[in-house]
């Protein structure tokens, strides 16, 4: 048995990088530099036609979105699943990750540091609903040590993979203000699994230059790359 990791560093192939390491699953690394635009390759969009990491082949099955594919791999190898009383909890917040904290997070990310002027309502807007989402977090955290039920779970994981990067998203005064938000990602960032997956950085150099090629791989919207000549 063996699977195959699809991954970059972004914060949604990390939450399926913690899961791995926490239980303790072979699995191989195929790193995907997007600022290169592999992933737009054809091995790649076969096995995600979404051209997004990360994907995992497990036992020849390729699955990708990092909430279904923790959700698969929990329910396959009953491993990080809060208990089945708990399972309402568990789709909802799941899908509250998969729909809310991360996509307007990584909006709030692009205008904060990527979008050209004039971006203030746009910054406005998304600075505010990613904020809005972490705030959400942060009451229900007020009185639970862990995202559902009272253990460790899948949903952590997939909330650990945002949240880690709360500074970037939310800017750096936000933290102080979010003290549940900062305590489960202390404890999370404390388990040896999730030193293991912060420390996949070190095996492959992925490309850090922001140049043409890589807006032409992630801002296909402003610099569309160069079609092919025409037959
Ligand atoms: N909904 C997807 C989003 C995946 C996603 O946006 N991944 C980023 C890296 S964190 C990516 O592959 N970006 C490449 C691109 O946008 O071209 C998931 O949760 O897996």
């Amino acid at each position: 048995m063996m699977i195959d990791f699809y991954y970059n560093f972004g914060p949604n192939p990390m939450k399926v990088a913690l899961f791995l390491e926490e239980a303790g699953l072979p699995y191989r690394l195929v790193p995907v530099d997007m600022l290169r635009g592999e992933q737009f390759s054809p091995e790649i969009v076969e096995l995600n036609p979404n051209s997004k990491l990360p994907i995992v082949v497990d036992d020849g099955v390729a699955i990708f979105d990092s909430n279904a594919i923790l959700l698969y791999l929990a329910e396959k190898y009953q491993r990080f699943l809060p208990a089945a009383e708990h399972r309402a909890q568990l789709l909802s917040w799941l899908m509250f990750v998969a729909t809310g904290l991360g996509p307007y997070s990584g909006q709030a990310v692009h205008f904060r540091h990527y979008a050209p002027e004039p971006k203030d309502y746009a910054v406005q807007r998304y600075a505010f609903e990613a904020r809005r989402h972490y705030d959400v977090l942060e009451g229900h955290l007020a009185n639970r040590q862990w995202m559902v039920g009272d253990a460790f779970s899948i949903v952590d994981m997939a909330t650990w993979g945002w949240i880690r990067n709360m500074d970037y998203v939310l800017g750096p005064d936000a933290r102080a203000e979010l003290p549940n938000v900062v305590r489960l990602l202390a404890a999370i960032d404390a388990r040896p699994a999730a030193q293991a997956a912060a420390g996949l950085r070190e095996k492959h150099a992925f490309k850090a230059e922001f140049d043409k090629e890589a807006r032409q791989a992630m801002f296909r919207h402003v610099e569309p790359a160069k079609q092919p000549a025409a037959q």
